[in-house]
């Protein structure tokens, strides 16, 4: 295949990616600080990271009183209690967070790819060229230029751009206050969503039941997740709090958490480790149950069995209302799956249920090493944090 290596040369601040970020690329980095003033936002994301670059990182934005975004799924590379994380840049991004980034004047992207789950399909930042001033780095050379072209374009793993990052200090009495300003709309954000507040009252409430986890859970869990609806609870109201407490995929695929779980509680026995999985998503591959009773590991998975595959049932409610396809599922009942495989199994049809069964799940998995399966009866109606199935469909019917 011809490359045009000059052409991407010339466009591209180009660095070994393994290798140093050298003065000249840390000084144009200061420049761009200069230049920005108050409304800069980081956004972590991408993989390659380790223990200390996320420290190096974290140095950095308290220095410069940044705030930190991460992109999709990538929660865990800064501590989302810290007072400088302001969110997750993803499927249903906080809306006050992403007018944040669209009003942001630099836009300092570290890591991630700036595809379609973290720019709101291209909607946050304008391809080819954004408003905002935007920094973009990639371990991969060919990610950079790739939709957007950015002020500064710089390839480096991710070691290398925090350590060199780490020594970057500048003026920042001008935006003292924006990490507050931007850490209280992610608070906010973490309140009872709409759902709830808007006269849906199943009898399992879900925002509850992460409440419960907040408390139940050491701060060190591992959380894994595949792909649904379902994983919002997870991906927006859980603090993951530093790296790999995050275990997912940016590409969504489901099917992914139970295997995830099951190696994760292998490979380190001593931290609690929790799964969130739907129905159709640990219909999958929920049999590598048999792989963590095998080798004594102990998982808990939260199975979220509304009954369908319900995000395919938003989208067919949101564009064929009431015209339903193929997404109803005939589920078994999860929790003697559970036991089946010589495990812990509870079902939960109510709130106050929970709290009880996820104690027992734990304290099953812990003491015998065998998986636990938490079964968790869910109403279809609640679809999303923010909107019921009924209102999607009415408000469809409405256009
Ligand atoms: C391997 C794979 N197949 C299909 C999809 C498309 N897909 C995304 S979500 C979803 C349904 C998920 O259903 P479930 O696990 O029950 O979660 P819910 O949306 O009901 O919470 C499907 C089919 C996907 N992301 N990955
Ligand atoms: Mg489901």
């Amino acid at each position: 295949m011809y490359r045009p290596q000059g052409v991407l040369s010339s466009m591209v601040t180009s660095f070994d990616a393994k290798g140093h970020l050298d003065e000249t690329g840390i000084r144009r980095n200061v420049d761009f600080q200069a230049k920005a003033g108050i409304k800069s936002i980081v956004m972590l994301g991408g993989t390659g990271w380790t223990r200390e670059a996320c420290d190096d990182l974290r140095t950095f934005a308290e220095a410069n009183r940044l705030p930190v975004a991460c992109a999709f799924r990538c929660q865990d590379l800064f501590d989302n209690r810290h007072p400088n994380y302001v969110g997750d840049v993803g499927i249903g991004v906080n809306p006050k967070l992403a007018a944040r980034l669209k009003a942001a004047d630099l836009v300092l992207a570290i890591g991630p790819r700036l595809g379609e789950m973290t720019t709101s399909a291209y909607t946050l930042l304008e391809a080819p060229h954004p408003k905002q001033s935007l920094v973009h780095v990639h371990a991969g050379i060919e990610e950079l230029g790739r939709v957007y072209q950015a002020d500064l374009m710089i390839a480096s793993g991710m070691p290398e751009i925090a350590a060199a990052l780490r020594a970057v200090k500048v003026d920042s009495s001008a935006w003292a206050d924006t990490p507050a300003q931007a850490r209280a709309e992610y608070e906010a954000w973490q309140d009872e969503p709409a759902i709830y507040q808007r006269g849906c009252t199943p009898a399992l409430n879900l925002w509850q039941v992460v409440q419960t986890l907040k408390r139940l859970l050491p701060a060190d869990a591992i959380l894994t997740n595949g792909a649904g609806n379902f994983a919002t609870w997870a991906n927006r109201f859980w603090p993951y709090a530093g790296l790999r407490t995050l275990l997912s995929t940016t590409s969504g695929s489901m099917g992914y958490g139970v295997p995830a779980a099951v190696s994760a509680a292998i490979v380190q026995p001593q931290r609690t480790v929790v799964c969130f999985a739907g129905d159709g998503d640990f219909l999958m591959n929920g049999q590598e149950l048999a792989t963590a009773a095998q080798h004594g590991a102990a998982p808990v998975v939260i199975v979220f069995d509304n009954g369908m595959y319900g995000t395919i049932r938003m989208h067919q409610e949101r564009e064929y209302p009431s015209r339903v396809l193929g997404t109803e599922l005939a589920n078994p009942d999860f929790a003697k799956y559970g036991e089946a495989f010589g495990g812990f199994g509870a079902r939960v049809e109510r709130t106050a249920e929970f709290e009880p069964a996820m104690r027992a799940a734990l304290e099953h998995a812990r003491t015998n090493r065998r998986p636990a399966v938490v079964h968790l009866k869910v109403d279809p109606q609640a679809i999303t944090p923010n909107a019921t199935l009924d209102a999607i469909r009415a408000s469809t019917a409405k256009r």
